[in-house]
């Protein structure tokens, strides 16, 4: 049987040359661990390229996790060409873009320091370049206070502006391209194009409609014994799907098989487990919304669950002396505040169990399944008027430009 056609999903399109870019806009990303650094720069640059029309270079130091999320990509080359941006390889300490050029915006992303040489090549340019330092998300009420607010260089006669992602109104907001809401809006009102996404991603057919369909992506998580078995005894049938990454290895061990890769299926009780192969970054939304429930993690995946408008559950990036922590309850403090208080505590416990703190009880947390669902509505319009992080960088930065 042949696949129907799939909806458009929210790739955007590089840019046509009757739109010629104007302003250049280089994006240095050092690839700290997983595929958050990477998948945050990859899906900003080739927004600003589609949507603003800016001649984007994203100077990346690691290919090959980039890969994971752009196939497309090849890790051999010095500088390629990929959705109208402009792709180098960023081999530290010497290369520093090709000839130093130095474009009109400069973002470095998450502190990574750009090359001594580029620095300088930036505060020979007139005008300067405005620079950014794209900081990691986080929904504390701090980041309002801070953002956009600029830093004069020690040596230099240059400027760097801290710019925040947040989730609440004076931050930078959260990526979100133009498309997105129209794009799952189409996928979801299809059956077609779900049921293709089910053939293709498990091998079988859609789940029956009163499976409760689950997405995990997690780092490894001591809490997912008891989650698997809850599921496992419990009274409806569940569904899981598990992109092949960290958890995996403990999904495999509750089954007892010596992995869990797709396409593995395993069955217990009322749970049905299907591992999923890591798909391209552009293809992953639809994970998210063929699930009810979405476990994500760390910054991309958790923005892409609040698009999705599902309930979903955050494993947020550990941090060394749980710094963490205090994030997950601001997050909470946005997300949740509008739930009537035993929904509310029903999320904050699962949520912290799912953290580190507790054993989580998947009965208590479903039972606020329909709360959950008008949240995860709501939230994402009242997302929304903080605006997209793309365009309100790209406002600020033409309000700079001399
Ligand atoms: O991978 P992450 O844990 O990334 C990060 C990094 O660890 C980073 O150092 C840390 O500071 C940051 O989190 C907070 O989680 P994240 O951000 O959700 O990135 C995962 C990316 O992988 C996201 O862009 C979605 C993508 N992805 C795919 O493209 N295909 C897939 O099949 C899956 C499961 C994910």
């Amino acid at each position: 049987m042949s696949n129907p056609p799939l909806p458009p999903v929210p790739a955007p399109v590089p840019p046509t040359s009757a739109t010629a870019p104007t302003i250049a806009c280089d994006i240095f990303c050092a690839v700290i661990d997983n595929f958050g650094d990477v998948g945050v720069c990859w899906r900003l640059a080739r927004q600003l390229a589609a949507e603003h029309r800016w001649q984007v270079r994203l100077i990346v130091d690691d290919l090959h996790t980039f890969a994971r999320l752009e196939p497309a990509l090849d890790t051999e080359l010095a500088r390629q060409t990929l959705a109208g941006v402009t792709i180098e390889h960023w081999r530290e300490p010497l290369h520093a873009g090709v000839a130093l050029q130095v474009a009109d915006i400069v973002i470095e992303a998450f502190a990574c320091e750009l090359p001594p040489a580029y620095i300088a090549a930036m505060a020979r340019r007139t005008p300067p370049p405005i620079w950014f330092n794209l900081e990691y998300l986080s929904a504390e009420d701090w980041v309002a206070d801070v953002h956009l607010k600029p830093s004069p260089h020690p040596r230099h006669a240059l400027t760097k502006t801290f710019f925040f992602p947040g989730l609440g109104p004076g931050t930078g907001g959260v990526i979100k391209e133009q498309g997105l809401d129209a794009a799952r809006s189409t996928f979801s009102a299809s059956a077609p194009a779900r049921q293709a996404w089910w053939e293709r991603a498990t091998l079988g057919p859609p789940p029956s409609p009163d499976a409760t369909v689950i997405s995990l992506f997690a780092y490894e998580n001591p809490a997912i014994d008891a989650l698997l078995a809850q599921w496992r005894d419990g009274d409806e049938p569940i569904v899981l799907l598990v992109p092949q990454g960290r958890i995996s290895g403990a999904v495999a061990r509750f089954f007892g098989l010596p992995a869990f890769a797709a396409p593995t299926h395993a069955e217990r009780g009322n749970l049905r487990a299907h591992a999923l192969p890591f798909v391209p970054q552009t293809a992953f939304d639809e994970l998210l919304w063929v699930s009810h429930l979405n476990f994500v993690r760390g910054e991309d995946s958790f923005v892409r669950a609040q698009w999705a408008r599902r309930p979903f559950v955050w494993h947020i990036y550990p941090q060394a002396d749980a710094a963490h922590l205090p994030k997950l309850d601001a997050a909470l403090g946005h997300y949740a505040a509008p739930l009537a208080e035993r929904a509310r505590t029903a999320m904050d416990r699962f949520w912290h169990a799912w953290n580190g703190a507790g054993t989580p009880d998947w009965a208590d947390f479903w039972s606020h399944r329909r709360a959950f669902e008008t949240r995860a509505a709501t939230w994402g319009d009242e997302l929304a008027t903080v605006g997209d992080l793309a365009s309100n960088l790209a406002r600020f930065a033409k309000s700079q430009l001399k």
